[in-house]
């Protein structure tokens, strides 16, 4: 399998994933700074000019963070990284399409690239404002959804977790926010787990 990421972007997640579950991958370098997601050769991979993209053994494309996620825990299952139980099941799924869908695109997103929503300039103030509203109620949620506990859903890891990896980064390292307390010790266990660290360190990412 390759994995095409860009160094912090949000196929940190799916990167953490492919190191926990231990199977062979390449990690492809597509540095979006530099335009590389849209290269006629990676538009042909994927046209959407994204990351995370993984290829398959098969050679055949994939993309949406949530659907490589479920991809990768469906055929490492001995890695555990989804449940079984439809219940648990159903718990992580809330949270990575909450983080994906509503976090990461309407909350980080509006902050960071507010040209997307606005090309007016004038506007780029307002846009990066609710961006970062948003982006903090999603943490309020994430704060009180994890409680005290020590993963995001029932008593191991799972793709859950490393969707908020890619969060609490960004709210740390990106916006320079004071984590909430639950998340603050749910980022510094991750970043004490030797797959978390291996993914960090390819992406050249300070721990
Ligand atoms: N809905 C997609 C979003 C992917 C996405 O927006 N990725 C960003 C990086 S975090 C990206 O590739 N941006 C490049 C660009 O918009 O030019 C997913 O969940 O995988």
């Amino acid at each position: 399998m390759k994995l095409f990421y860009s160094p912090g972007a949000c196929s940190l997640g799916i990167h953490v994933i492919l190191e926990e579950i231990g199977a062979p991958f390449e990690a492809v370098r597509t540095m979006i700074r530099e335009g590389a997601n849209r290269t006629p050769e990676y538009l042909a991979m994927n046209p959407k000019g994204k990351v995370p993209l993984l290829l398959r053994d098969t050679g055949r494309p994939l993309t949406e963070l949530p659907a490589i996620a479920v991809y990768l825990a469906r055929i490492a299952p001995q890695a555990h990284l989804l449940p079984d139980d439809p219940e648990l099941a159903a718990d992580v799924m809330e949270i990575v399409e909450y983080i994906a869908a509503t976090v990461h695109m309407q909350g980080f997103t509006r902050w960071a690239r507010p040209g997307n929503f606005a090309p007016d300039e004038a506007l780029h103030p307002a846009v990066q404002a609710r961006g970062l509203e948003i982006f903090q109620d999603g943490l309020a949620w994430l704060e009180a959804r994890l409680g005290g506990r020590d993963f995001a859903v029932g008593d191991r890891f799972s793709i859950a977790d490393a969707s908020m990896v890619f969060i609490e980064f960004w709210a740390a390292e990106r916006a320079k926010l004071t984590l909430p307390p639950h998340l603050a010790g749910h980022f510094a266990r991750m970043k004490a787990r030797p797959a978390v660290q291996r993914a960090f360190a390819t992406e050249g990412l300070a721990l």
